[in-house]
Parts: C-alpha cells; structure tokens; sequence
C-alpha cells in the first residue's frame, strides 16, 4: 500500500534523443492530466549500464509506470521489462526504412515470461493515457483527472460532420 502512494510517477524514455519528437504526446497529455513525468534517453544497446541501473532503480524511485519509446530494432522495453516488474508500455517509434513496422514487430513479440504493453506505431498520446489509466487505480486525483478527460473528449465530438 505504502508504493501505492508513492509511485505515481511516470519515465519516458527513449531509445535516443531523436525518439524525443515521437515522445512529445506523451509528454503533452501527461502534463494535461497533472502526472508528474521524467524523460530520458536510455539506449538498450548505446547505454547498456545506464539502462540496468534506472531499470533496477525505477521503483524505488516512485516511478509507477515506464513508457518506453525505441525504433527499429526496438528491444529498449523488453530489456527494461526483464528488469523489473513495474508495467512497461512499449511505443514502436517509426522508422525511416521500415516505417516502424521493424520497431512494432520488435516489440510485440515478446516471449512469454517478460511482458510489455505494446501501443500502436507512434502511439504516444495512448501511451500516457494508460499510463495514466495505471496509476488512476491508486491515485484519485488522477482518475479523477482521466474521467474529465474523457468526459470533455466526448463532448467535444458533433453528432453531425461539418
Ligand atoms: C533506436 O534506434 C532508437 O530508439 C532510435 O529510434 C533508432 C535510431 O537511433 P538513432 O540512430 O537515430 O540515434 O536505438
């Protein structure tokens, strides 16, 4: 119960610092929703040791979720997932050459034993909504936030197109 309090934070991170405009969504919508966030760049294969120890650490941090965006070879999430047992939301990041689907085969096919949640190419904004959806569980403020969220996103669809 104590982590339910304390582990309302979410890490972003990215495979490179060229990942930061695919994670800006993310950043937007957790911002609008009041979830305090950290970004950073951990490479699975750049950053090997940097990627051990904020994997190792998150918890302890009071990380609650991380969202972890990577391209092409994308096996940031899944290596971070082998790491710890907070839940690990994967954004396949598009890719120049295989316009991500190499970065969502990557991570959607995780064996079973480590799992990670794997959103849609470029999914971003979904990320941080279930990230937030996550942490809404045992923080009321933030579900709170979410259902208003939602409540003006249907408003806002006409019943009629213009
Ligand atoms: C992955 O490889 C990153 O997530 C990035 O999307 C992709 C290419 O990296 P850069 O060469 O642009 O740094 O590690």
């Amino acid at each position: 119960m104590k982590r339910n309090k304390l582990n309302n934070k979410v890490a972003i991170i990215l495979g490179s610092n060229n990942d930061l405009k695919h994670a800006k969504p993310c950043v937007e919508i957790l911002k609008k929703l009041k979830i305090k966030h950290e970004v950073l760049i951990v490479s699975a294969h750049r950053t090997p040791k940097r990627m051990f120890e904020f994997a190792e650490s998150a918890e302890k941090k009071g990380f609650g979720v991380i969202c972890a965006f990577a391209g092409m070879s994308a096996h940031l999430a899944g290596m971070v997932s082998s790491l710890t047992t907070l839940p690990v939301l994967g954004v396949p990041v598009e890719s120049k050459k295989l316009k991500g689907l190499d970065s969502l085969l990557s991570m959607v096919m995780m064996p079973k034993g480590v799992p990670i949640g794997c959103l849609a190419i470029e999914g971003g904004f979904n990320a941080g909504l279930l990230a937030a959806s996550i942490i809404g569980n045992y923080d009321e403020k933030i579900k709170s936030n979410l259902n208003k969220w939602r409540r003006l996103q249907t408003q806002s669809v006409k019943k009629k197109p213009r």
